[in-house]
């Protein structure tokens, strides 16, 4: 199995964890963002993601693309332990929370997103920051109210095991403090974010601890 992805990208980021929660081993092929205009725009990787997207993961000869889509893949895969909670009603709500950042926040911090509001809108690195902090917070704060709806919560997003909900938000926070957000309206959020950095398989998947991390 190899997955193509980048130290810093959270799409990546999500995929690493689930790969070491569930003990699968994999190639870690380092697609750069930046280097040479962007290593995804090359014709050698679009063939592979014609998004020009990370990551992308390759197992018995297919290729998959799209973060939530591997991530669905790995599960009906390698079933054990889950990322899913077994209740129809219980697994909705974790895929609207691991939704609700995928969909709603994430995007808009895209580089190709936040370079064509720089370069062809001539929008200052300022404002861009502005940006950023403006929809990772309103994204942030919502979930935040999601995740204490939860009957019974435990200390991850939903109940006590780590789901596609978590693997979510860890990146995402990564990405919140690096843009400087003011987290004091998502304590929760914090909070679980701090229990799953605590394992192995969130540790491992980190951006500062992959072979291409600067
Ligand atoms: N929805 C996609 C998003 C993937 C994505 O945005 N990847 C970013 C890194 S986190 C990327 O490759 N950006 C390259 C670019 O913007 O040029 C997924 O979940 O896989």
């Amino acid at each position: 199995m190899k997955l193509y992805n980048f130290f810093r990208s959270s799409a990546s980021y999500r995929v690493r964890i689930a790969l070491n929660l569930k003990g699968v081993p994999y190639e870690y092929v380092p697609i750069h963002l930046r280097r040479g205009g962007g290593e995804q725009y090359t014709p050698t990787y679009t063939v592979l993601n014609p998004q020009g997207i990370v990551p992308t993961l390759e197992d018995n000869g297919r290729v998959l693309t799209q973060s939530l889509a591997i991530l669905e893949y790995l599960e009906e895969r390698y079933p054990e332990p889950p990322l899913l909670p077994r209740d129809p009603a219980d697994r909705a709500t974790v895929r609207s929370m691991a939704l609700a950042i995928a969909c709603e926040v994430h995007p808009l911090q895209n580089s190709r997103v936040l370079n064509y509001v720089k370069d062809t809108l001539h929008h200052s690195e300022e404002e861009l920051n502005a940006w950023s902090r403006h929809w990772v917070t309103m994204g942030l704060t919502a979930l935040e109210q999601m995740v204490r709806s939860v009957p019974n919560r435990g200390v991850f997003c939903f109940s006590n095991m780590p789901s596609l909900a978590d693997l979510c938000l860890v990146p995402q926070l990564v990405n919140a403090r690096r843009f400087g957000c003011d987290l004091s309206a998502c304590p929760t959020l914090v909070q679980i974010d701090a229990t799953c950095r605590a394992l192995p398989a969130f540790a491992n998947a980190a951006p500062e601890n992959q072979p291409d991390a600067e």
